[in-house]
């Protein structure tokens, strides 16, 4: 049997080895195997969280110097810090905090990757999607899937900000970009719809009839709009009724209502409620995420180093560091991550410690 280590005169012909192969792009496994495939994830993604009122300074001194039309999408990065140079969030997804002036556009465009918008303040921008418009308020949450036309306005009298969560860096990934702008230079697209007929035709456990002229939305993914009315009035429900999942508190997914799945192939997105004075027991899990901090107080313990949580921070946990939630005032959360990805590729795992 040939020993474990090699003896230092092969050490020696063994690196002069690699010289030569080097510069042919070859490289030996063995050297780098136990990097690659690790026994548990180890992730470069470190936690952070940005404080809401530094960063919204930040964009409303940027909504004076370039407009939303100029910008394309004035947005803010919210780059990981252990990412430094990808505008990534995590090693997948992305994150930004976009404003739109009252009076403003941003262009229609549609591109491959996936979009998800939540909304942290304002009211009376609207979202267009393939030409309906979703009039946002606060904490709504509203899709723009994989290659669907969309175009932002704000009718309203007030900025309007929201945070964006996009796939970029799993579509980066796989090499698969593709964007386009409407034709002729146009800025907006048609109005095709009123607002909120989608979520009239979709949005209520009902739908066309299949292959009617109704069924005028995507039958994989109809719905893009879900309101905070509406899930905040469900959340709150299930808190009254029952005991918090002891490691997620009272969690509710978004769901696709037409295959009961996560909002959208690549990114999935919940709520969670901890009531005053709960504290989740410890909880891993592979998908690293971004919350946004709706409503109350608390702290997030990360690996247990304590982050303070106050109304509109955004924090992000990376894949496998153990988390616990305790909320001091009742805590209401918005999360979105990878899982959606993972669970397909059958890679997503959690332990409930
Ligand atoms: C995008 O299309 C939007 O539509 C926002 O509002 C942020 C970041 C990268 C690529 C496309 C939007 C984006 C984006």
């Amino acid at each position: 049997m040939a020993d474990a280590l090699p003896a230092e005169d092969a050490r020696a012909r063994l690196q002069a080895l690699y010289a030569e192969m080097a510069p042919q792009h070859l490289f030996p496994l063995w050297e780098v195997l136990h990097a690659l495939v690790t026994p548990t994830p180890r992730s470069p993604v470190r936690p952070h969280r940005w404080s809401y009122a530094a960063a919204r300074d930040h964009l409303l001194r940027a909504g004076a110097l370039i407009s939303a039309e100029q910008a394309e999408r004035r947005v803010l990065i919210l780059e990981n810090p252990g990412l430094p140079g990808t505008s990534a969030v995590t090693t997948s997804l992305y994150a930004g905090l976009q404003l739109i002036l009252p009076g403003e556009v941003a262009p229609c465009h549609r591109h491959t990757q996936c979009a998800l918008r939540f909304v942290m303040e304002g009211e009376g921008a609207f979202t267009a999607l393939d030409g309906e418009k979703a009039v946002m308020r606060p904490f709504d949450l509203v899709l723009t899937p994989n290659w669907q036309w969309h175009d932002h306005g704000n009718a309203g009298g007030a900025p309007m900000i929201w945070l964006d969560g996009l796939d970029i860096p799993t579509v980066r990934h796989f090499a698969a970009s593709f964007a386009e702008r409407l034709p002729d230079g146009a800025i907006a697209h048609q109005e095709t719809a009123p607002p909120g007929d989608t979520l009239a035709r979709y949005g209520r456990n009902l739908r066309p009839f299949a292959a009617s002229p109704a069924a005028r939305r995507p039958a994989a993914l109809p719905l893009f709009h879900y309101p905070y009315a509406e899930w905040r009035d469900a959340l709150g429900q299930v808190a009254r009724a029952g005991a918090p999942d002891p490691h997620l508190g009272h969690a509710l997914e978004f769901t696709n209502p037409a295959d009961g799945g996560p909002v959208m192939p690549t990114i999935a997105a919940h709520v969670r409620l901890l009531p005053a004075g709960f504290a989740t027991r410890p909880r891993r899990a592979t998908d690293a995420t971004v919350f946004v901090v709706v409503e109350g107080r608390g702290e997030a313990r990360i690996a247990g180093e304590p982050v303070p949580l106050a109304e509109r921070d955004i924090l992000v946990v990376p894949a496998w560091e153990e988390l616990v939630l305790a909320a001091e005032a009742e805590l209401v959360l918005f999360g979105y991550s990878d899982a959606a990805a993972q669970q397909k590729l059958g890679l997503w795992r959690e332990a409930r410690l």
